[in-house]
């Protein structure tokens, strides 16, 4: 996760947001800063209290990064700064018209292989209430009311859903890969990309999806590890944690969660695109009956 120069382009948004028309009036105070789930980390509670040992990296089962073109130029960089970092996390994030798609690349690079268990990889679409510095919204009926509309597909033909964030059912995605065959089957466990496809346009706010990627480790006996010091990841299962004899728990190593996000938003029309290569790598796909 690249953070440059966060808080200036947080200020130069906010300058934008002055020049466009008047925002809609709130119900609620009108809260304009960054919300708690503007950064991924906000899933875990002491993120930022244990920065250094969180970043260690020999703690951490694999780097996982959400990659899109964020500057609409039908390139998807993983150098240019003008398609990450920042960019990701910051509103309006990502700029999807309806019925447009786009793709969006996880690029999953283990460090470990080192570990028993399974890696468990979650994709999880959520609302975020930018009238609220929590970024919660007081329902899934609220949230559901006050967000753009989003579909996950794996394919560029809609054939494979992967999320939905209108369907309760469909708001996160898990893709389990075994230690026996972990990393080589991870291109076919785990998308190496998706369709991110617009279907409604955000109501109130922009910046009011986020599509979020987790990477954990789940030890053999079917529990999420979890480390005494970590909270329990808002994807894990709700169930009691099932109590490891002192025996089985030799050998076991624990790995941090790895995790990553970008922000949505909707409008009614597709951004207008300046493609440098033609779209050749098939980044964006016009809505039905459309041309770029
Ligand atoms: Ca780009």
């Amino acid at each position: 996760m690249k953070k440059i120069a966060f808080a200036s382009l947080l200020a130069s948004v906010a300058l934008q947001a002055q020049d466009k028309a008047p925002v809609p009036v709130l119900a609620e105070t009108a809260f304009t800063g960054q919300t708690n789930k503007d950064v991924p980390a906000d899933f875990h509670k002491y993120f930022g209290q244990r920065v250094n040992s969180w970043r260690d990296r020999e703690r951490q089962i694999a780097k996982l990064d959400l990659d899109a073109d964020m500057n609409q130029d039908g390139v998807l960089s993983n150098t240019d700064p003008a398609d990450g970092g920042a960019f990701e996390a910051t509103p309006p994030g990502l700029l999807l018209g309806e019925g447009e798609m786009t793709r969006v690349v996880i690029r999953l690079l283990p460090y470990r292989v080192d570990f028993d268990g399974e890696v468990v990889v979650t994709l999880e679409l959520e609302g975020i209430n930018r009238g609220a510095r929590t970024g919660e919204f007081e329902s899934l009926d609220d949230e559901l009311a006050n967000m753009g509309h989003v579909r996950v597909w794996r394919d560029a033909t809609r054939k494979q859903l992967v999320l939905d964030s209108r369907d309760p059912s469909k708001r996160v995605a898990e893709f389990t890969t075994s230690y026996k065959t972990y990393p080589y089957n991870l291109p076919i466990t785990v998308p190496r990309f998706v369709f991110v496809e617009g279907v409604k346009s955000s109501p109130r706010f922009t910046g009011d999806i986020r599509l979020l990627a987790t990477v954990s480790h789940r030890s053999p006996h079917g529990q999420q590890v979890v480390a005494a010091d970590l909270a329990q990841p808002v994807t894990a299962a709700k169930e009691p944690v099932p109590v490891v004899p002192e025996e089985k728990k030799v050998g076991i190593k624990s790995f941090r969660t790895s995790f990553d996000h970008i922000l949505l938003t909707v409008q009614k029309e597709p951004k207008f695109k300046e493609f440098i290569n033609g779209n050749n790598e098939g980044a964006w796909i016009p809505p039905v009956g459309k041309k770029y």
